[in-house]
């Protein structure tokens, strides 16, 4: 099991309450945890409640997935939109960073940055298509800060790029819109929160290191946001979409908690 982030000193007593329902959910979300779950409420609690012995699985599922919706909104309720994710020297990044994705290395995606143009649409005044140089002619910024895998690992990286804000701003998005979906070039997607999305550590991400993004780690472009788990930071981004329409998300689809909070 991953070893969670340090955190920075805590404030006031209700922080304490806050991070203890993060840990809830943050439990409930690993899929191992789910599994052992199912098996014993499976044999126990549920045909107890259902009032007979035999159970649907998907009785199970519905329980798991209603607690997992529920923790969706807990950690929308608590997320503070200003409280910054730890950063760190470079001396401490995790040096070789550690690749993953939902297929082997050997099956990496090459992205031509020739013809690569990056889709926004949905909820936006301006639906052009942005090329890299466009994005890369934007005030950029840097951050070293903890990824954190629910498959048990952790790593600190140094990611570079355009605050998501500014560009979500640029493009004249509305801001009161409940989700931000993204399409890549794998076939993986995800979506996150408005308020998430506006977060100050939110990344538009076009290097890592200092050196343009490697095809690896997600080049031309992912999202980086030191605020939650690997897998709602989408790598290959080619489109973008704003939306009041649930866009749920490759892993989070089979069963992961959605909000997917660090
Ligand atoms: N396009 C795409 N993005 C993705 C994934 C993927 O398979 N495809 N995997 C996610 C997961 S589970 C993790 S942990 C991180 C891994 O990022 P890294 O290769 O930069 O370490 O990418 C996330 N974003
Ligand atoms: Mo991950």
């Amino acid at each position: 099991m991953f070893k969670k982030p340090s955190r920075q000193p805590i404030a006031h007593g209700d922080l304490v309450l806050k991070d203890a329902l993060k840990d809830m959910g943050r439990h409930l979300e690993q899929p191992m945890r789910r599994a052992f779950l199912q098996r014993t409420l499976s044999l126990g609690g549920l045909s107890l409640l259902s009032g007979c012995g035999i159970v649907e699985e998907s009785d199970v599922e519905n329980a798991l997935m209603k607690v997992s919706r529920f923790n969706d909104k807990a950690q929308a309720f608590l997320f503070d939109p200003n409280r910054l994710a730890p950063t760190y020297p470079d001396s401490m990044i995790t040096r070789p960073f550690p690749f993953n994705a939902y297929y082997g290395e050997d099956e990496i995606r090459e992205v031509e940055e020739e013809g690569y143009r990056l889709e926004v649409t949905g909820l936006v005044a301006d639906k052009h298509a942005w090329t890299l140089a466009e994005l890369r002619a934007m005030p950029q910024t840097d951050q070293v800060t903890r990824h954190i895998c629910v498959e048990g690992w952790s790593a600190i990286g140094k990611w570079g790029g355009v605050p998501f804000s500014s560009f979500l701003r640029r493009v004249g998005a509305d801001l009161n819109a409940k989700y931000v979906g993204f399409k890549c070039a794998d076939d993986y997607y995800t979506s996150i929160d408005m308020p998430t999305a506006l977060h100050p550590q939110t990344l538009l991400t076009l290097t890592y290191d200092g050196q343009p993004l490697p095809p690896r780690y997600g080049f031309p472009m992912k999202l980086r946001m030191p605020t939650k788990l690997g897998y709602k930071n989408p790598k290959h981004i080619q489109a973008i979409f704003v939306t009041n329409t649930y866009p749920g998300g490759y892993w989070e689809d089979q069963g992961y908690n959605w909000f997917g909070g660090s």
